[in-house]
C-alpha cells in the first residue's frame, strides 16, 4: 500500500474524466481510441479464440471435457436458432408487424453459454434482450413476440420455466434475483448436495445497468447474505448510445470485491468459456457459497433496439472489427476441426432455421389483438372502481366509432 497521502486538491477521476477531450471525428483515431473494441485483456477467461482456435485452461477444461459431442452441437444449434428468431423479429417489426425489437445480434453465445449452464431447478431474472435464454429455459418464442406486439400483459407465466417476465426498469430484476436468492437459502434448497434440490438464481443485466442503484443495492445484499445469485453482466459496449467509458471507471468485474464477493471476466463471444465460468458460478451458489458477478465482455451488433440509429453515435469500423469476433463462426471453426460436426449437421441446423423463421412468421401474423379493454383486466387483483371507471370511458369512446367507417 502506498503511503503518499492523498492530495484531494489534484483532479481526481471525476475531474479527469470531464477534462477528457471529444471523441475524435476521424474514424481510425476514433476506432484506436475506443475502449469498444478491446479484447478483454489477460484476466478475460478465453477457451476459444476467435479464430476457434482452443486455448487450455486447467481450470475450465474439465467442465469443457465432460460435455458430449450432442451437447457440443446443440450449443451451436440453440446460437443459429435463436439468432434467426432474432433476425425474423427484427424484419417483422421493419414490416409493422411488432411494435419495437430488442436485438440479441452478437450476444448470442454469452446467453446460451449461460442458458445451457442452468438446471430446471434454478430461476433466471432477465432484462428485455435475453431471447437466448428464454430460448435455453423452454419460453416459445411466440411469447417474446406477442410482447413486442403488444398482444400479451407482458408475455407468459414465468413459474412454467423458471424465467422471470422481462424487465423494462434498467436493474430492478437485480434485486428481485436477490430477493428470490434470498428465499431459496431460507427455504433450505441450497447446500443439500442433492444435485436435484440445491438452487441458484441468475440475473442478466447490462454494462448500463451497473450504474443503476438497483444493482447496487442487490449486489450489496447478495453480499451480505451470501445468496445463491450469480450476476450475469453482458457488458455489450453500450447503454444505447452511452459508452461504457462514460459509467465504467475500472474494469467492470472487479467491481464484486467491494461488495465481498468474487468477481470474472469471460469472452462473451465464446460459448465455452460463458459455459464454463457460470456453470462454476451457479456450482458455487448451489453449494451455499455465496455470489459471483460474471462480466460478459461482448458487443451490441445492431441498434439499442429498432427504434434507434447507432450510425449517430458510434463508428462502422468499430463494429467491423466485433465482426471478426462473431460467436458462431468461431465455433463453427472449432466443431469442424475437431471433426464434431460436419456439413450434414450444419446443413441440417439451417433447414431447421429457415423452417423455424417460417413459423415464426406465421404464428406471428396470426396473433390476434386482444380487446383493447383488456389492459384493465390484471391491475388489481380485485375490481377497483376507478380501474372500473376508466374501463367504462374508453368502452364508451370507442363505441362512439362504431358505424363511422
Ligand atoms: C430505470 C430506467 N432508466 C432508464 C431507462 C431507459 N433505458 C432503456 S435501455 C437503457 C440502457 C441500458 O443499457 P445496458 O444496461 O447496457 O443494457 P443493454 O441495452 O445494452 O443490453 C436505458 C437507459 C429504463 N428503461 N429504466
Ligand atoms: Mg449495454
Amino acid at each position: 500500500m502506498s503511503d503518499t497521502p492523498v492530495d484531494f486538491d489534484a483532479p481526481q477521476n471525476n475531474a479527469g474524466a470531464a477534462a477528457r477531450p471529444p471523441r475524435a471525428t476521424d474514424p481510425l483515431a476514433a476506432i484506436n481510441a475506443s475502449p469498444a473494441v478491446g479484447d478483454g485483456g489477460a484476466d478475460m477467461v478465453q477457451l476459444l479464440t476467435p479464430e476457434g482456435q482452443r486455448v487450455p485452461n486447467a481450470t475450465y477444461d474439465p467442465i469443457i471435457g465432460a460435455l458430449t459431442d450432442d451437447e457440443l452441437r446443440g450449443f451451436y444449434r440453440d446460437l443459429v436458432l435463436i439468432r434467426r428468431v432474432d433476425t425474423e423479429a427484427t424484419a417483422l417489426q421493419r414490416q409493422g408487424e411488432l411494435g419495437i425489437w430488442a436485438s440479441l445480434l452478437g450476444q448470442e453465445a454469452a446467453q446460451v453459454g449461460a442458458g445451457r449452464a442452468l438446471r430446471p431447478q434454478d430461476y433466471a431474472f432477465p432484462s428485455y434482450r435475453e431471447h437466448g435464454v428464454a430460448w435455453c429455459r423452454g419460453v416459445d418464442p411466440m411469447n417474446l413476440l406477442g410482447l413486442f406486439r403488444g398482444v400479451n400483459h407482458g408475455g407468459w407465466d414465468p413459474h412454467e420455466k423458471n424465467f422471470h417476465l422481462y424487465t423494462i426498469v434498467i436493474g430492478a430484476q437485480a434485486l428481485h434475483a436477490t430477493g428470490y436468492a434470498m428465499a431459496i437459502q431460507r427455504d433450505g434448497d441450497v447446500g443439500t448436495d442433492d444435485p436435484d434440490r440445491d438452487a441458484a438464481v441468475i440475473s442478466f443485466f447490462g454494462d448500463g445497468a451497473t450504474s443503476q442503484g438497483d444493482v447496487n443495492e442487490a449486489l450489496v445484499f447478495a453480499g451480505v447474505n451470501h445468496a445463491p445469485v450469480v450476476f450475469f453482466c453482458q457488458n455489450n459496449q453500450w447503454a444505447i448510445s452511452v459508452p461504457n467509458e462514460k459509467q465504467i471507471p475500472s474494469p467492470l468485474y472487479q467491481r464484486s470485491s467491494g461488495f465481498g464477493f468474487p468477481g470474472v471476466r469471460v469472452d462473451g463471444n465464446d460459448i465455452l468459456a460463458v459455459y464454463a465460468v457460470s456453470k462454476t458460478a451457479l456450482d458455487h451458489a448451489r453449494s451455499g457459497q455465496g455470489p459471483t458477478f460474471i462480466e460478459a465482455f461482448t458487443y451490441r451488433m445492431g441498434a439499442h433496439t429498432t427504434s434507434d440509429d447507432p450510425t449517430k453515435y458510434r463508428v462502422s469500423a468499430e463494429v467491423e472489427v466485433w465482426k471478426h469476433r462473431d460467436p458462431i463462426e468461431r465455433f463453427k471453426a472449432w466443431l469442424v476441426r475437431e471433426g464434431i460436426a460436419n456439413r450434414t449437421f450444419f446443413d441440417q441446423v439451417e433447414a431447421e432455421a429457415d423452417e423455424l423463421a417460417a413459423s415464426v412468421r406465421k404464428r406471428c401474423l396470426a396473433m390476434e389483438d386482444p380487446e383493447p379493454t383488456a389492459m384493465f383486466d390484471h391491475v388489481y387483483v380485485e375490481e377497483h372502481p376507478l380501474i372500473e371507471a376508466e374501463r367504462e370511458q374508453l368502452r364508451t369512446y370507442l363505441a362512439s366509432f362504431e358505424g363511422s367507417h
